[in-house]
Protein backbone atom coordinates (compact mmCIF):
# COMPACT_ATOMS: atom_id res chain seq x y z
CA UNK A 1 0.00 0.00 0.00
CA UNK A 2 1.04 3.91 -0.65
CA UNK A 3 -0.47 6.49 0.78
CA UNK A 4 0.26 10.37 -0.08
CA UNK A 5 -0.13 12.79 2.63
CA UNK A 6 1.10 15.85 3.53
CA UNK A 7 3.35 17.33 6.41
CA UNK A 8 0.67 19.55 7.83
CA UNK A 9 -2.47 17.63 6.39
CA UNK A 10 -5.36 17.24 8.74
CA UNK A 11 -7.24 14.67 6.48
CA UNK A 12 -3.57 12.95 5.58
CA UNK A 13 -3.18 12.44 8.96
CA UNK A 14 -6.58 10.74 9.92
CA UNK A 15 -5.62 8.31 6.92
CA UNK A 16 -1.90 8.23 8.12
CA UNK A 17 -3.23 7.20 12.01
CA UNK A 18 -5.82 5.03 10.71
CA UNK A 19 -3.14 2.67 8.55
CA UNK A 20 -0.52 2.75 11.78
CA UNK A 21 -3.60 1.65 13.62
CA UNK A 22 -4.06 -1.33 11.36
CA UNK A 23 -0.13 -2.30 11.21
CA UNK A 24 -0.71 -2.39 7.43
CA UNK A 25 2.60 -2.53 5.51
CA UNK A 26 1.83 0.69 4.13
CA UNK A 27 4.59 3.45 2.33
CA UNK A 28 3.15 6.82 3.71
CA UNK A 29 4.87 9.84 1.14
CA UNK A 30 4.75 13.61 2.31
CA UNK A 31 3.62 15.45 -1.18
CA UNK A 32 5.39 18.74 -1.60
CA UNK A 33 3.79 21.55 0.79
CA UNK A 34 5.60 24.32 2.22
CA UNK A 35 3.66 27.24 4.04
CA UNK A 36 4.20 29.91 0.87
CA UNK A 37 3.37 27.30 -1.80
CA UNK A 38 0.65 25.47 -0.18
CA UNK A 39 0.27 22.48 -2.17
CA UNK A 40 1.94 24.02 -5.69
CA UNK A 41 2.90 22.32 -7.42
CA UNK A 42 0.50 19.11 -7.08
CA UNK A 43 1.80 15.64 -6.86
CA UNK A 44 1.34 13.96 -10.00
CA UNK A 45 -0.60 11.05 -8.45
CA UNK A 46 -2.84 12.99 -6.51
CA UNK A 47 -3.87 15.29 -9.97
CA UNK A 48 -3.78 12.13 -12.24
CA UNK A 49 -6.70 10.27 -9.16
CA UNK A 50 -8.39 12.62 -6.88
CA UNK A 51 -10.35 15.07 -9.29
CA UNK A 52 -10.26 17.90 -6.59
CA UNK A 53 -6.75 17.56 -6.39
CA UNK A 54 -6.43 16.74 -2.60
CA UNK A 55 -4.73 14.48 -0.06
CA UNK A 56 -4.65 11.94 1.30
CA UNK A 57 -4.74 9.03 -1.84
CA UNK A 58 -4.01 5.29 -1.21
CA UNK A 59 -2.99 2.99 -3.68
CA UNK A 60 -2.77 -0.63 -3.22
CA UNK A 61 -2.25 -3.09 -6.02
CA UNK A 62 -4.10 -1.15 -8.57
CA UNK A 63 -7.11 0.01 -6.18
CA UNK A 64 -6.98 4.09 -6.08
CA UNK A 65 -9.19 5.50 -3.37
CA UNK A 66 -9.10 9.60 -2.64
CA UNK A 67 -10.79 11.21 0.61
CA UNK A 68 -9.78 10.40 4.66
CA UNK A 69 -13.32 8.76 4.78
CA UNK A 70 -13.64 6.46 2.05
CA UNK A 71 -9.83 5.53 2.87
CA UNK A 72 -11.31 4.69 6.23
CA UNK A 73 -13.86 2.63 4.67
CA UNK A 74 -11.42 0.45 2.43
CA UNK A 75 -8.65 -0.33 5.08
CA UNK A 76 -11.84 -1.72 7.40
CA UNK A 77 -12.42 -4.10 4.16
CA UNK A 78 -9.43 -5.09 3.36
CA UNK A 79 -7.72 -5.03 7.34
CA UNK A 80 -10.66 -5.74 9.78
CA UNK A 81 -8.67 -6.17 12.25
CA UNK A 82 -8.18 -4.64 14.50
CA UNK A 83 -11.91 -3.03 13.42
CA UNK A 84 -11.99 0.58 13.91
CA UNK A 85 -16.24 0.95 13.22
CA UNK A 86 -17.91 -0.53 16.19
CA UNK A 87 -19.72 -3.74 15.21
CA UNK A 88 -23.30 -3.43 15.87
CA UNK A 89 -25.55 -1.47 14.12
CA UNK A 90 -26.68 1.45 16.54
CA UNK A 91 -22.75 2.38 17.70
CA UNK A 92 -21.54 1.60 13.99
CA UNK A 93 -23.99 4.76 12.92
CA UNK A 94 -23.32 7.10 15.65
CA UNK A 95 -19.42 6.36 14.80
CA UNK A 96 -19.51 7.23 10.92
CA UNK A 97 -21.71 10.24 12.39
CA UNK A 98 -19.41 11.51 14.71
CA UNK A 99 -16.68 11.41 12.00
CA UNK A 100 -19.09 13.05 9.62
CA UNK A 101 -19.64 16.03 12.17
CA UNK A 102 -15.75 16.05 13.15
CA UNK A 103 -15.11 16.92 9.59
CA UNK A 104 -18.24 18.53 8.57
CA UNK A 105 -19.49 20.53 11.30
CA UNK A 106 -16.53 20.94 13.52
CA UNK A 107 -13.61 21.50 11.42
CA UNK A 108 -15.23 23.94 9.34
CA UNK A 109 -14.91 26.66 12.27
CA UNK A 110 -11.16 25.53 12.21
CA UNK A 111 -10.84 26.32 8.38
CA UNK A 112 -12.58 29.50 9.36
CA UNK A 113 -10.42 30.39 11.80
CA UNK A 114 -7.48 29.63 9.59
CA UNK A 115 -8.74 32.80 7.60
CA UNK A 116 -8.64 34.79 10.18
CA UNK A 117 -5.39 34.40 11.76
CA UNK A 118 -4.68 38.22 11.15
CA UNK A 119 -7.15 39.29 12.86
CA UNK A 120 -7.84 36.67 16.13
CA UNK A 121 -9.84 38.50 18.16
CA UNK A 122 -11.60 39.89 15.30
CA UNK A 123 -15.90 39.29 15.79
CA UNK A 124 -15.40 36.63 13.08
CA UNK A 125 -12.84 34.96 14.70
CA UNK A 126 -14.09 35.29 18.09
CA UNK A 127 -17.48 33.48 16.41
CA UNK A 128 -15.47 30.93 14.54
CA UNK A 129 -14.13 30.08 18.33
CA UNK A 130 -17.53 29.94 20.02
CA UNK A 131 -18.77 27.24 17.57
CA UNK A 132 -15.80 25.35 18.08
CA UNK A 133 -16.32 25.92 22.24
CA UNK A 134 -20.24 25.13 21.92
CA UNK A 135 -19.00 21.54 20.32
CA UNK A 136 -16.34 21.03 22.70
CA UNK A 137 -19.18 21.63 25.27
CA UNK A 138 -21.83 18.95 23.18
CA UNK A 139 -19.05 16.32 23.37
CA UNK A 140 -18.34 16.68 26.90
CA UNK A 141 -21.66 16.17 27.69
CA UNK A 142 -21.76 13.02 25.35
CA UNK A 143 -18.46 11.79 27.42
CA UNK A 144 -20.55 11.30 30.24
CA UNK A 145 -21.72 8.24 29.35
CA UNK A 146 -18.97 6.80 27.03
CA UNK A 147 -15.42 6.81 26.87
CA UNK A 148 -14.86 7.74 23.12
CA UNK A 149 -16.35 9.65 20.18
CA UNK A 150 -19.27 6.87 19.64
CA UNK A 151 -19.08 4.67 22.14
CA UNK A 152 -17.02 2.20 24.72
CA UNK A 153 -14.41 1.24 21.75
CA UNK A 154 -11.79 3.41 19.98
CA UNK A 155 -12.95 4.16 16.50
CA UNK A 156 -12.37 6.64 13.17
CA UNK A 157 -14.51 8.62 14.95
CA UNK A 158 -12.00 9.81 17.74
CA UNK A 159 -9.16 9.58 14.88
CA UNK A 160 -11.20 12.30 12.99
CA UNK A 161 -12.01 14.24 16.15
CA UNK A 162 -7.97 14.14 17.99
CA UNK A 163 -6.89 15.73 14.18
CA UNK A 164 -9.16 18.18 14.30
CA UNK A 165 -9.14 19.40 17.06
CA UNK A 166 -5.11 19.35 16.89
CA UNK A 167 -5.89 21.91 14.74
CA UNK A 168 -8.32 24.21 16.48
CA UNK A 169 -6.20 24.17 19.40
CA UNK A 170 -2.98 25.34 17.08
CA UNK A 171 -5.46 28.45 16.38
CA UNK A 172 -5.97 29.21 20.14
CA UNK A 173 -9.33 27.34 20.41
CA UNK A 174 -8.23 24.81 23.12
CA UNK A 175 -10.38 23.06 26.06
CA UNK A 176 -10.99 25.29 28.90
CA UNK A 177 -11.64 23.71 32.87
CA UNK A 178 -14.90 22.57 31.94
CA UNK A 179 -13.87 20.20 29.35
CA UNK A 180 -12.45 17.50 31.88
CA UNK A 181 -14.05 14.62 30.09
CA UNK A 182 -12.76 15.69 26.66
CA UNK A 183 -8.99 16.36 28.70
CA UNK A 184 -9.19 12.51 29.65
CA UNK A 185 -10.40 11.73 26.35
CA UNK A 186 -7.21 13.29 24.46
CA UNK A 187 -4.36 12.24 26.85
CA UNK A 188 -5.86 8.86 26.21
CA UNK A 189 -5.84 9.00 22.01
CA UNK A 190 -2.49 10.81 22.09
CA UNK A 191 -0.68 8.09 24.12
CA UNK A 192 -1.54 5.92 21.42
CA UNK A 193 1.59 4.42 19.41
CA UNK A 194 0.01 5.58 16.29
CA UNK A 195 -1.71 8.82 17.01
CA UNK A 196 1.92 9.50 18.30
CA UNK A 197 3.31 8.66 15.20
CA UNK A 198 1.76 11.12 13.24
CA UNK A 199 1.98 14.09 15.93
CA UNK A 200 5.46 14.01 16.60
CA UNK A 201 6.56 14.67 12.86
CA UNK A 202 3.67 16.94 12.87
CA UNK A 203 5.35 19.38 15.27
CA UNK A 204 8.36 18.96 13.84
CA UNK A 205 7.47 20.39 10.60
CA UNK A 206 5.75 23.23 13.00
CA UNK A 207 8.20 24.09 14.89
CA UNK A 208 11.10 23.78 11.33
CA UNK A 209 8.86 27.15 10.68
CA UNK A 210 9.23 28.48 13.77
CA UNK A 211 5.59 27.97 14.81
CA UNK A 212 4.43 26.08 18.54
CA UNK A 213 2.84 22.77 18.01
CA UNK A 214 -0.27 22.23 20.27
CA UNK A 215 1.16 21.80 23.98
CA UNK A 216 -0.47 18.67 24.30
CA UNK A 217 1.68 16.88 22.14
CA UNK A 218 5.20 15.85 21.87
N1 LIG B 1 -12.75 15.56 2.29
C1 LIG B 1 -11.36 15.39 1.98
C2 LIG B 1 -10.62 16.69 2.22
C3 LIG B 1 -9.15 16.63 1.76
C4 LIG B 1 -8.44 17.95 1.90
O1 LIG B 1 -9.05 19.01 2.13
N2 LIG B 1 -7.12 17.89 1.73
C5 LIG B 1 -6.30 19.11 1.79
C6 LIG B 1 -5.14 18.91 2.77
S1 LIG B 1 -5.71 18.68 4.45
C7 LIG B 1 -5.66 19.36 0.43
O2 LIG B 1 -5.13 18.47 -0.18
N3 LIG B 1 -5.72 20.62 0.00
C8 LIG B 1 -5.12 21.06 -1.24
C9 LIG B 1 -6.14 21.67 -2.16
O3 LIG B 1 -7.34 21.67 -1.84
O4 LIG B 1 -5.72 22.13 -3.21
C10 LIG B 1 -10.81 14.24 2.81
O5 LIG B 1 -11.45 13.83 3.79
O6 LIG B 1 -9.76 13.68 2.45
Amino acid sequence: MKLLSGPLSMFGAKAEIAVAEKGVACEVTHVPFTLKTLYEPKHPDVVRINPKGQVPVLLDDGVEVFDSTQIFEYLETVCPDPALWPAAPAPRAEARLMELRSDEIFFPHVISLMGLVGDPKGAAALAEKAGIIAYYDEVEGQLATRSYMAGDTYSYADIAFIMAHYFAVFLGADLGPDHARLSSWRQRITARPAVNKVLTPMGAFLRSNGLTPPDFTV
